[in-house]
C-alpha cells in the first residue's frame, strides 16, 4: 500500500507532513507479515546489527551502540500545556517550544533511510479495551521488535481508515546518511540530542535519537503507560505497570492477580512462576503492563496490551524463571546486548550454562574472569508471549480477565512484613502511593533511606501523580459494588535478618503467599488485624516443607511498630512533594496509620 492510497485525510496528511520534514528515501506502510519481518531482519544482518544465531531457532543477536543501552529518564519529557499538570515526578517542557526543537532535529533526519509506518494495536484488535497506534520510524530494528511486542497488522490500518482513533507515534534514530556515507550497525544521536517526548493532550509521542527499548518501541512505556495513563484518567479506567497472572488452586478454582513492583524486582519471574506448593498452578496473562476497566458486573477486567516479552536477560535462568528460558528455547527471539557463545548461541551473567570463552555484547573476545561482563546488565530478549509454555489460554480474551487481587511491593530489607492486606480500597491506594525500596549504602542518602516509587509508576505516569492517586480513589468511590473490586495487598519478598540473611526464599516459594491471598479473596485464610493492615496469622501461611525457624517466621509476619514510626516522616516528606494535589483521603490514611501505631 502507498501513502497516496490512504483514504483517511487525517492519516494521509500526517504521514505526508512527516515524510516532507524527514526526507526519507522511501516510505513503506507495514502490514505485519512474516515477509516484512524477515525482510527487516535481513536488512539488519546486512547492516551488521543482527547476527543470525545457530540456536535458538530463527533468532538473532543484536548489538546496540555503547551509548544507547537503556531508557533515558533524564531525556524523557511530558509536554503538557501547563507545567503543573506534569507534576513533580516528570520532566516538563513547554509543548510549543518542544515542537520547535523537534522540528529542527527531524529536518532531513531520515535522509538515506526508509521511513516505515507501523500500524499496531495495543491489546487484541477486537477488544473494547484495546487502543491503536501508528508508529513512524526509520529503524528496521523497531519494526522487528514492534512485530513481536504489539499486534502489527493491516486490520489496524483499515480501522483507522474507517475513522478509529489512533495515537500518533514518531521515531527517528536521528542519524541521516549523506550521499556516500556508510551506515553504522547501530545509528543513534548523542545523548544531548535524544528526546523522548509526550504530548498528553493531543495523544502524541515523538522520540528522537535513540533506537533502544522503551525509547524507541513506542507502544510500550510511551503509549501503554504514559499516554494511556492520561487516556485512562479521562475515560475512567486504569493503565498500570503491572503483571497479570492466573492462579489455579488444586480444586480448580481460578483467581486473577495483577501486581506492581518497581523495575528489577522480578515481575517477569512472578508472572511465569512455577509454584512449589503441590497442586497449585500459575499461568501468565502479561508480565509488565495491565489495562483495567470496570465491567458491567462491577468487576475490574484486565488485558495485557502487549504481545511479547521484553525481558532483562542477566539473571534469567532455570532457577529464577524456567518458563522464560523455555519460552526462549522456542526461538523467534531477538537478543540485544547479550554475549554470543562459540557455538552460535547466547549467554549472559547467571545463565545456566557455565561461562566459557565467547564474544561479549560488543562482539569483543571474552573469557571467564577477564574482569568484564559478557552481557550488558540491561541486555534484553524480545520474544512472542504466545510461545510461553504457561501462557493462559484466555490471555487474548478481548473481554479481559476479572482481577481478584492487586499486589504492590518493593525491596524492603526491614520493617515491611511478608504480606499485608489493605483494610479498604482507600487504604490499598495508600499502600500503592507509599510503595518504596530501600536504597543501598552506596546510593545517595545511604542505607535505610527509602526511594519512593508509587504504584511503580514514577517513570511512567503521564500526568501529575497527585491527580493519579485521586483517579484511583475516584474509581473505587464510583464502583457500583465495592465488594466486587479487587482486594489490595502489599508483599515484600526481600526482608532480611539484622545479620543480613534473606528471611524468605522467594521464587516458587512465593506461591505460599499467593495461596494466602487466594484464600483471603475466597473469604477464607486467617488474618490478624493490626495497625498496618491484615497480616497472615502464623498458621495461615502454608510453610510445609520449608525449613524456617519460628524466629524468622515471626520476623516476617510481625508489626515493627518502632520501625514504622521511624518511616512515617519519610512518607510525610514523600506526600509533601504532591502539594495541594495530594488527595485529602491519603493525608487521612497517613494520620490514621500514625494514630493506630501510637495507640
Ligand atoms: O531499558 C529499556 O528500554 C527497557 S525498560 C523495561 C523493559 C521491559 C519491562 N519493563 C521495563 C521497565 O523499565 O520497567
Ligand atoms: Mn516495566
Amino acid at each position: 500500500m502507498q501513502v497516496t492510497d490512504l483514504k483517511n485525510p487525517a492519516l494521509r496528511t500526517w504521514i505526508q507532513e512527516w515524510a516532507e520534514l524527514c526526507t526519507p528515501d522511501h516510505v513503506v506502510i507495514c502490514d505485519g507479515s512474516k515477509q516484512e519481518y524477515d525482510h527487516c531482519c535481513n536488512l539488519l544482518v546486512k547492516a551488521g546489527t543482527f547476527i543470525k544465531l545457530d540456536a535458538p531457532a530463527n533468532s538473532y543477536h543484536c548489538r546496540s551502540d555503547l551509548s544507547d543501552v537503556a531508557r533515558v529518564e533524564d531525556r524523557t519529557f511530558i509536554c503538557s500545556t501547563r507545567k503543573e499538570d506534569a507534576g513533580p515526578s516528570n520532566h516538563w517542557h513547554d509543548p510549543a517550544d518542544m515542537r520547535q526543537v523537534l522540528k529542527g532535529l527531524f529536518k532531513g533526519c531520515m535522509k538515506g533511510r526508509t521511513m516505515f509506518v507501523i500500524p499496531f494495536s495495543m491489546g487484541p484488535v477486537e477488544s473494547p479495551i484495546a487502543k491503536f497506534g501508528m508508529e513512524i520510524t526509520d529503524s528496521p530494528y523497531v519494526v522487528v521488535n514492534m512485530h513481536i511486542m504489539t499486534r502489527v497488522c493491516s486490520k489496524v490500518t483499515a480501522k483507522v481508515e474507517a475513522g478509529a482513533e489512533f495515537v500518533r507515534c514518531v521515531h527517528s534514530v536521528g542519524a541521516p546518511l549523506a550521499e556516500t556515507q556508510a551506515d553504522v550497525p547501530w545509528p543513534c544521536a548523542p545523548i544531548e540530542k535524544k528526546y523522548i517526548t509526550h504530548f498528553p493532550e493531543t495523544r502524541e509521542i515523538i522520540s528522537f535519537g535513540s533506537g533502544y527499548g522503551g525509547n524507541a518501541l513506542l507502544g510500550k512505556k510511551c503509549f501503554a503507560l504514559r499516554i494511556a495513563s492520561v487516556q485512562a484518567r479521562d475515560e475512567g479506567w486504569l493503565a498500570e505497570h503491572m503483571l497479570i497472572l492466573k492462579l489455579t488452586s488444586p480444586a480448580g478454582v481460578v483467581k486473577y492477580v495483577a501486581a506492581a513492583f518497581p523495575s528489577a524486582c522480578g515481575k517477569t519471574n512472578l508472572a511465569m512462576m512455577e509454584p512449589t506448593l503441590a497442586g497449585w498452578k500459575v499461568e501468565t496473562i502479561g508480565d509488565d503492563i495491565a489495562w483495567m476497566k470496570l465491567g458491567a458486573d462491577g468487576r475490574l477486567y484486565a488485558i495485557n496490551p502487549e504481545a511479547g516479552f521484553f525481558g532483562v536477560a542477566p539473571g534469567t535462568s532455570m532457577k529464577s524463571n524456567p518458563n522464560a528460558m523455555r519460552t526462549l528455547d522456542q526461538g523467534n527471539a531477538v537478543f540485544t546486548n547479550t554475549g554470543i557463545t562459540m557455538d552460535g548461541g547466547v549467554w549472559w551473567e547467571d545463565h545456566d550454562a557455565a561461562p566459557a570463552p565467547m564474544v561479549d555484547w560488543q562482539r569483543r573476545p571474552w573469557s571467564p574472569g577477564c574482569g568484564r561482563k559478557a552481557a550488558h546488565p540491561n541486555a534484553r530478549f524480545t520474544v512472542p508471549a504466545a510461545q510461553c509454555p504457561v501462557i493462559a489460554s484466555e490471555w487474548e480474551d478481548p473481554a479481559g480477565v476479572p482481577i481478584d487481587a492487586i499486589l504492590f511491593g518493593g525491596r524492603r530489607a526491614s520493617v515491611v512484613p511478608l504480606a499485608n492486606e489493605a483494610l479498604s480500597w482507600e487504604h490499598g491506594v495508600f499502600l500503592g502511593a507509599t510503595m518504596a525500596s530501600e536504597m543501598t549504602a552506596a546510593a545517595i542518602g545511604g542505607a535505610g533511606q527509602l526511594r519512593f516509587d508509587p504504584f511503580a509508576m514514577v517513570p511512567f505516569c503521564g500526568y501529575h501523580m497527585g491527580d493519579y492517586f485521586a483517579h484511583w480513589l475516584k474509581l473505587g468511590a464510583q464502583a457500583p459494588d465495592r465488594s466486587r473490586l479487587p482486594r489490595i495487598f502489599y508483599v515484600n519478598w526481600f526482608r532480611k535478618s539484622p545479620a543480613g540473611k534473606w528471611l524468605w526464599p522467594g521464587f516458587g516459594e512465593n506461591s505460599r503467599v499467593l495461596k494466602w491471598i487466594f484464600d483471603r479473596c475466597n473469604g477464607q485464610g486467617k488474618a490478624v488485624s493490626t495497625a498496618i493492615g491484615n497480616l497472615p496469622s502464623a498458621d495461615a501461611l502454608d510453610l510445609t516443607g520449608l525449613r524456617m525457624t519460628d524466629e524468622d517466621t515471626q520476623a516476617l509476619l510481625a508489626v515493627d511498630r518502632a520501625g514504622w514510626l521511624e518511616v512515617l516522616p519519610q512518607i510525610e516528606a514523600h506526600f509533601a512533594r504532591f502539594g495541594n494535589r495530594l488527595p485529602e483521603a491519603l493525608a487521612k490514611q497517613l494520620a490514621d496509620l500514625k494514630a493506630r501505631l501510637e495507640a
